[in-house]
């Protein structure tokens, strides 16, 4: 039994960690709560999707937590063939998707650039990934320094598992937060969240067996 309470049902993404950058700047996934092996992260959540999105001067350490960059997770570029960055998200169950939000760092005086390419696959399983991939061509921004949130329409693509490649334009990948938008029909409210508790409290105590709570559509 299981009710999700985010909103756009991710439970978790894969992906390499990030980088250091310089002597004291690192581009990791801080709050990563899944399991890192070997310089990769599987099966939780972290910066990618707290909510809180960075700041264009990374170097700031506006929290004061002593480090630079916090917000951010970067991967950088140091071979002629280096492969786009991978990220696999896994989703509570196959959704409906719309859109995918991603908040990038342009700072290119400092060779951090927005993606040049993205690809998204879906699947339903996580194994095979079929179907044409969704891809989206940036147009390189040589003018504006400052981070945004990027947008990727995604035309009628249902899938539990999304691969999103990202190429790279420069030597620097900065991201601070992912965002995919699904067809939700309801939004959840903090009452309609303590109904859920309650009814899945009184199942469990009468034993009336799992109380199957669609909240998405
Ligand atoms: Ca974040
Ligand atoms: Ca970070």
């Amino acid at each position: 039994m299981g009710v999700a309470f985010f909103p756009d049902g991710l439970l978790s993404y894969d992906m390499p960690q990030g980088e250091k950058r310089g002597a004291e700047v690192f581009m990791s996934d801080f709050t990563y709560d899944g399991t890192i092996e070997n310089g990769y992260l599987f099966g939780g959540l972290g910066q990618l999707s707290d909510w809180e999105e960075g700041i264009t001067n990374f170097r700031l350490d506006r929290h004061n937590l002593g480090k630079k960059g916090y917000e951010w997770v970067g991967w950088k570029n140091d071979t002629v063939d280096r492969k786009p960055v991978e990220i696999i998200f896994t989703f509570d169950r196959p959704r409906n998707f719309t859109s995918l939000q991603i908040h990038c760092n342009n700072m290119f005086s400092k060779d951090i650039r927005i993606f040049r390419m993205a690809k998204m696959y879906f699947s339903n399983g996580g194994t095979y990934y079929s179907g044409e991939p969704v891809v989206m061509e940036y147009l390189k921004d040589s003018v504006i320094e400052f981070a945004r949130t990027v947008v990727i329409p995604i035309p009628h693509r249902i899938g539990r598992f999304v691969k999103l490649e990202l190429f790279f334009e420069s030597r620097w990948i900065m991201i601070s937060e992912v965002k995919f938008e699904s067809g939700m029909k309801i939004s959840i409210t903090p009452t309609i969240a303590a109904l859920f508790f309650l009814l899945s409290f009184f199942s469990s105590l009468h034993h009336i067996g799992t109380a199957d709570v669609r909240v998405y559509h």
